[in-house]
């Protein structure tokens, strides 16, 4: 097998899914059908049986304004209440919504049940602090119950939610909350990571202090038990004001296009974008997608994906999909090896999960450290393996397969973006033969095509640029406060098809390869990274006169992040030590945009190799931190630059 392995960089193999599995599979090709008779009734039809309206809707979709769409718009609907109360009241209030495993090795299961009444009490509390429909709340938290609780309760009472990742710094929160102008901030006092307790609220404290003053009230979930300061009258603990609360609480009905929450995600300048999702069309596609991807029979499957509430995929398959489909799931609050290796499958064992969902990074890091690990796990639950985030390369693909799945279950590989809001390119496991390495085929309902530059379909299986052609439910409705912005982002470059910054080709049988992004973001284990952010970080350093970052190949985190800098002349003898000098750089970005940003390398140069325009030519820089041949020089101002540069970095 390990022969097969090594050779399968150009993977040519199907996987055709196996009759047992077909046989009880939720997706039949009948799906594909009713979709390409018609679209949008399709929509209709799965809005209808996938959610409860209060009041149903009589219009599919309103694209009478593109690109600002409306799906469902005359219906009414309490997204929360579609993800608790209508599975209590279908009697399956003691079916296990969550399983949460702590870092130290602490656990809760959590019945819908109780998860219902707790998300009354935290809706109650939000009221009790003025908290009316529209108004912005944001969530920095571990990934605890207390998470999921605190969205759901923001949504049932038709707030909007932020979601912070709980590793972004305080300037990085502060001006999320500034831009969003959020009235209340949801933290704990610190969570587990690595087997230490990582502090969270001082980091709002400082957040909120360097802010523009939106915020009045701080609520603080219990966890880390850390020393934290307190300011009287802003700072409650969620635990007192929880006790005090009633957990009766009927919840509203709201429009189908009120808006849900805002998620900050990277753009190719340094400020990022606040991506608008509203609620009906959005929680269809969850749903919907949730369902038949992953081939979710709720009654009977343990599902578990790893990502965090803080990024799009904790949104739309921890808390939206997964709980408006009455599963039952995992959460674990940590990190893969913390305490040993086998974390990860040690929780699959432990729980019995039949459907896991992971990125690709995560999975190369296994790989590197050895089979052995999962191996010395029983897996033998799995029966659906999910990856997202970047490009799965068809030798992670087979590993993830073999030695995460037995050799014989479905890996699908899911295609979307924040801005889609779900899934939009993926096999579908019953249906689909497999191609490792390839996205595959929109899910049904979904219109994708691969353009050239200028807007035409692309000649057979050239690479291309991945476009969206028709409106689909879960499509963003905006960037928060920006619709100019929005526009030129998405939609400028092809009139009203969706443009997601990705080049794709087609295969001969019409499958879909994705080939990274074309513009300035990085994808570091799965997270977008801007380089224009980060240059700027670098730039804010009182020992830098310039920066240039560029997103190089990495084995383990699929990019990483290099940086070039040029100090200022006056500093230049004070930074005698470069070595200690890009360790402070590194750190420095680390703390201003968050450890995930931390540049895996900071190589002090005396040049950039710019254009006769000033431009900086990136690729460059990129050959040399892949270790490559320097590129085509020709356009550089002075094309001697390469080579003094080459010779500081090696
Ligand atoms: C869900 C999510 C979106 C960007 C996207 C693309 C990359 C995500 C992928 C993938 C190839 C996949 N991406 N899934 N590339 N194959 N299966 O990751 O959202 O954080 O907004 O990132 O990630 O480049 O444009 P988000």
């Amino acid at each position: 097998m390990n022969v097969q392995i090594d050779h399968s960089l150009e993977e040519i193999r199907r996987f055709r899914p196996s009759p047992e599995f077909a046989a009880q599979a939720v997706a039949g090709p009948e799906l594909a059908e009713a979709a390409s008779a018609d679209r949008l009734a399709f929509w209709a039809d799965q809005a209808r049986s996938l959610l409860t309206w209060s009041t149903p809707f009589t219009r599919t979709l309103d694209w009478s304004n593109p690109p600002f769409a409306k799906w469902f718009d005359d219906g009414e609907l309490n997204v929360a209440a579609n993800c608790l109360d209508r599975h209590v009241e279908a009697g399956n209030g003691d079916r296990v919504a969550l399983y949460f495993e702590g870092e130290p090795g602490d656990s809760r299961a959590i019945t819908y049940a109780e998860l219902t009444a707790e998300v009354k009490r935290a809706a109650n509390v939000l009221i009790g602090l003025g908290v009316k429909p529209g108004d912005r709340v944001a969530v920095y938290l571990p990934l605890i119950p207390e998470a999921v609780i605190a969205m759901l309760a923001i949504a049932r009472v038709g707030a909007i939610h932020s979601v912070v990742f709980g590793g972004f710094s305080a300037d990085s929160l502060a001006s999320r909350i500034d831009d969003a102008e959020a009235s209340v901030v949801i933290t704990a006092d610190g969570g587990y990571r690595k087997g230490k307790v990582f502090p969270l609220k001082p980091t709002v404290d400082e957040a909120v202090a360097k802010s523009a003053g939106s915020v009045g009230h701080v609520l603080v979930v219990r966890r880390g038990e850390n020393e934290v300061d307190w300011v009287e009258g802003r700072d409650h603990w969620w635990h007192e004001l929880a006790a005090e609360a009633s957990d009766e609480h009927e919840a509203p009905a709201f429009n189908a296009e009120h808006p849900l929450f805002i998620l900050y995600t990277s753009g190719t300048t340094g400020k990022p974008k606040g991506i608008l999702h509203t609620s009906g069309g959005y929680l269809t596609q969850a749903a919907f997608t949730h369902r038949n991807v992953f081939d979710l029979h709720p009654e009977r499957d343990v599902y578990w994906c790893t990502a965090d509430v803080g990024w799009i995929t904790g949104h739309s398959y921890v808390v939206y999909g997964p709980l408006a489909n009455g599963a039952t799931q995992v959460i674990y609050e940590g990190t893969p090896d913390t305490p040993h290796p086998g974390r990860w499958w040690e929780i699959i064992e432990k729980y019995g999960v039949t459907i896991f969902y992971t990125a690709p990074t995560a999975i190369r890091s296994f790989m590197k450290a050895g089979r052995q690990i999962p191996q010395s796990f029983n897996l033998r639950t799995l029966r659906v393996l999910g990856s997202v985030g970047e490009p799965i390369n068809p030798e992670a693909w087979i590993w993830y397969r073999h030695v995460i799945g037995g050799g014989s279950i479905p890996v699908v590989d899911t295609w979307w973006q924040t801005e889609t809001g779900a899934i939009m390119i993926s096999a579908l496991p019953g249906i689909t033969d497999l191609k490792p390495g390839s996205a595959q085929v929109p899910v049904p309902g979904i219109s994708i095509d691969v353009l050239t530059d200028e807007g035409d379909p692309v000649d057979g299986t050239s690479g291309g640029l991945l476009t969206v052609t028709e409106p689909w439910p879960s499509m963003l409705r905006g960037i928060w406060g920006d619709p100019e912005r929005f526009q030129e982002t998405y939609w400028a470059k092809f009139g009203d098809r969706y443009f997601a910054g990705d080049g794709a080709r087609r295969d001969e049988d019409g499958d879909i390869w994705l080939l990274g992004r074309v513009d300035d973001v990085m994808n570091v284990s799965g997270h977008r990274l801007s380089t224009a952010e980060i240059e700027s970080s670098l730039v804010a350093h009182p020992l830098t006169a310039e920066a240039a970052v560029v997103g190089a190949s990495d084995e383990t985190t699929g990019q990483a992040v290099v940086a070039f800098v040029i100090l200022k002349d006056r500093q230049v003898s004070a930074a005698s030590d470069t070595e200690a000098t890009s360790q402070e750089l590194r750190a420095h970005v680390a703390k201003e945009i968050g450890a995930i940003a931390r540049p895996r390398q900071v190589f002090i140069v005396n040049e950039l190799p710019k254009t006769r325009s000033g431009k900086i030519m990136r690729r460059l820089l990129r050959d040399l931190a892949e270790g490559r041949e320097v590129g085509d020089t020709t356009t550089l101002a002075d094309t001697s630059i390469m080579e003094i540069i080459s010779a500081q970095v090696r």
